[in-house]
């Protein structure tokens, strides 16, 4: 008799770790609404696609420390709680790994993370009510979801860019300030999208929640006109009452947001004026005069109410130009509104200059592992990142398997797992990596995307994660952790590219929009968000502007440099791989790189926490949990890769306490007084005739089989002892 199924809160716990046992522990627990399980101290949550009562203020305080968390359900609140106080007690940052594919919650987490972080801070640090500063760190997920967020097939809210927000403490735990690093925005989902998904929500907020007059200041037209809005396919942009009512909604929550957060009437009115724009411009319409061959602007009307700035050579190349400058104008816009919410967070600056005094939690939240049906640049960068987030769990686990096993003194099992480094060293190894020849391929004058992937066929012809598409056009397959995906490498090299030209580029420096003038004078990052260029601002300049926020281990500064070498070194230890920073970069391919290894230096700065989100089905509605989708993902992120280990390793591992409890009668008499030590566990083992168990400090390390081989060996003495009872009793009558 075991203890009823669904009922284990920590799978790890288990006597009997299978793929099949987990997947039925999930599926019970998910049927009865219990979303969250512990598998050691990495949390799993299976998104319910529904509003449980489970959140808020209530049940946030219960998880108020260690104890409380011990008795409480699992739960995304214990693991907030878990981190601050660790945070208080040791004083080493926490971050977290959120991860899973698309859909899975990471979001939802992240928001609910940082809501329990602030209890904390509130609870512990004796303050009632929300500080001016807490507010702004609650607006900042939902304002940025506003701008960078957008339906797609697979999830109506999807994050189109990576995020990690670090919460910043002062040593008797309250929150001082904040900070936001953003990670590749998916800036071609504004002048293209897929069908059946749409742009970014502001676009739809926008048109449902302006005023009249408000749409008439920003030449605003009846939605159904913008070609980045509609569906392409002639239906309405607002499919329903329920959808319009639902960007109503979000608009007006957007401007309670923003001056909150600290936009000013002035900051706000740009920021719909530049949204605006970019509905117009991507209208343009641009056609060849048959007669001069000149290309000229087919819907006058568009530009009738701005500068008149076309005057390239052939339609694909003026229409280029048009989509490049949307895109640059809304990534700027974005980077521009992260860098406003990083102002609003920023830490004191008497704080800020005795650092010693400060500590933090950092939430990473990336865009999920994606496989849809048409797979282009930015989802190849999604599910390189995911990989390279996949590789740290797996590290991670792996190293901490070692730990346990080395605290205790224990020889420790060889443990394998699902090594993903192949994997990326065929991205980032140089000078043969993908990403390094997608770079030559952009330097090269005469290049198609069939040229490029011509020489990816050539280079991965070896290897067992690439393959090449039988056919002759510009596809390919990559085999990643999370399953093969083919990629159209159609406009690859266009997007690496990224560029602007230099009209466009002194057109928008010169824009007689203050904001637009300032947004093109700002240099791009190495990691391809916005730098401020130091000596100017202009009205649109946040005061705070003016004394710049130091950067938290921002990339370029000689901290960063310091720890990046040092990360170098522990990977070269630990066998990561290197994705290697370029200097100088100007590829979407190098801004990616860079940005990606700063979030690992991060990951590896603080004392990891991991959140594995599971999807459970694939239409997006509650109760419904496919077995197969589940235990796909519970295969690739490593769930059962981990389970695996411990049957390899010391599956149960039993303090001697709770050993010499359930086998003390296998060597002792059942009345005998046996005091808990490594010498009466080590008898049991030996009277039991186990040959591989091992004693550690405190526990007793046993492998699976063991646990059979003594539950066994118990029911025969029972049945033996009964026997004799039996027959003794039989005598005596
Ligand atoms: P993701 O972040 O993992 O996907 P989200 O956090 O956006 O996924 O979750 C997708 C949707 O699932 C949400 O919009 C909610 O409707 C629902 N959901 C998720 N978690 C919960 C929860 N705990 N309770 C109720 N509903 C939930 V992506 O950003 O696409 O990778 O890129
Ligand atoms: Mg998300």
């Amino acid at each position: 008799m075991g203890t009823p199924k669904g009922t284990t809160h920590d799978l790890a716990a288990l006597n009997d770790l299978t793929d099949e046992i987990i997947l039925e522990e999930l599926h019970i627990r998910y049927i009865q609404d219990i979303i969250y399980t512990y598998i050691g101290d990495i949390l799993v949550s299976v998104n319910p696609y529904k509003t449980l009562n489970i959140y808020g203020d209530e049940i946030g305080s219960r998880y108020v420390d260690m104890e409380a968390v011990k008795q409480l359900r699992p739960h995304i609140y214990a693991l907030g709680t878990r981190a601050y106080l660790t945070l208080q007690r040791k004083n080493v940052n926490q971050c977290f790994l959120v991860s899973g594919e698309s859909g899975a919650g990471k979001t939802e987490c992240t928001k609910m993370l940082i809501a329990q972080i602030v209890r904390m801070s509130q609870i512990h640090a004796g303050h009632t009510g929300h500080s001016d500063l807490e507010d702004k760190l609650l607006e900042v997920n939902p304002l940025l979801e506003a701008f960078g967020n957008a339906q797609t097939v697979i999830n109506d809210n999807s994050s189109r860019f990576g995020k990690l927000i670090e919460i910043i403490f002062s040593p008797n735990g309250r929150i001082v300030g904040g900070q936001v690093t953003e990670h590749m925005l998916e800036k071609s989902r504004v002048v293209r999208h897929g069908v059946g998904e749409k742009n970014f929500h502001i676009f739809y907020c926008m048109f449902a929640g302006l005023s009249q007059p408000e749409h008439k200041r920003f030449f605003l037209d009846h939605p159904d006109k913008y070609r980045i809005v509609s569906d392409g396919l002639g239906s309405s942009v607002f499919s329903s009452k329920a959808e319009y009512d639902r960007h109503t909604d979000s608009f007006q929550n957007l401007q309670r947001i923003l001056p909150v957060i600290g936009f000013t009437p002035q900051d706000i009115d740009i920021m719909f004026a530049i949204v605006s724009a970019v509905l117009h411009l991507c209208n343009i319409e641009l056609v060849e005069e048959p007669e001069s061959g000149q290309v000229v602007i087919l819907n006058e009307e568009e530009v009738d109410f701005g500068e008149r700035v076309v005057s390239l050579k052939s339609v694909h190349q003026a229409t280029d130009g048009r989509d490049a400058l949307a895109k640059a104008l809304y990534g700027r816009l974005f980077s521009w509104v992260v860098q406003q919410v990083n102002f609003a967070l920023h830490v004191d600056v008497e704080l800020e200059n005795r650092s010693e005094l400060t500590s933090k939690v950092g939430i990473l939240d990336m865009a999920g592992f994606e496989n849809f049906p048409e797979n282009s640049f930015e989802q190849l960068c999604i599910n390189v990142a995911n990989e390279q987030l996949q590789n740290f769990f797996n590290e991670h686990i792996f190293n901490m398997e070692l730990q346990e096993c080395e605290a205790e003194g224990i020889k420790h099992p060889k443990i394998q797992f699902s090594n993903n480094a192949a994997l990326l060293l065929l991205f980032f190894q140089r000078p043969v990596g993908l990403f390094t020849l997608l770079d030559e391929e952009c330097k090269l004058a005469k290049t198609t995307d069939l040229t490029f992937v011509e020489k990816l066929n050539k280079q991965f012809s070896k290897s067992d994660l690439y393959k090449k598409a039988r056919h002759k056009d510009p596809v390919f397959t990559i085999v990643h952790y999370a399953g093969e995906v083919v990629y159209s490498a159609i406009g690859f090299i266009e997007k690496n590219r990224d560029t602007l030209s230099s009209n466009m580029q002194s057109l928008m420096e010169n824009s007689r929009n203050e904001l637009v003038n300032e947004l093109f004078m700002s240099k791009v990052s190495d990691t391809g968000s916005l730098e401020r260029r130091g000596e100017r601002h202009s009205q649109y300049t946040h005061p705070q502007w003016q004394d710049p926020p130091k950067r938290h281990f921002g990339p370029g500064d000689s901290l960063s440099r310091q720890a990046g070498r040092k990360l170098k070194k522990k990977m070269k230890s630990q066998e990561v791989v290197d994705i290697g920073v370029t200097a100088n970069p100007n590829t979407a391919c190098a801004h990616f790189r860079n940005s990606l290894q700063y979030l690992v230096d991060m990951l590896s700065r603080g004392e990891p926490n991991f959140v594995r989100c599971l999807r459970p089905n694939s239409y997006k509605a509650p109760n419904g949990f496919d077995s197969n989708m589940v235990m796909r993902q519970l295969k690739y992120t490593g769930v059962l890769e981990t389970t695996r280990i411990r049957r390899m390793g010391f599956t149960t591992r039993l303090p001697f306490q709770v050993f010499l409890d359930r086998y003390k009668f296998l060597a002792f008499p059942l009345v005998a007084e046996v005091s808990a030590t490594p010498d009466t566990c080590q008898m049991i083992i030996d009277r039991a005739n186990i040959q591989t168990a091992q004693i550690g400090k405190t526990k007793v390390f046993l492998k699976y089989w063991h646990t059979d081989q003594l539950n066994s060996q118990l029911d025969h003495m029972i049945t033996d002892i009964i026997r004799i009872q039996a027959r003794m009793r039989a005598k005596l009558t």
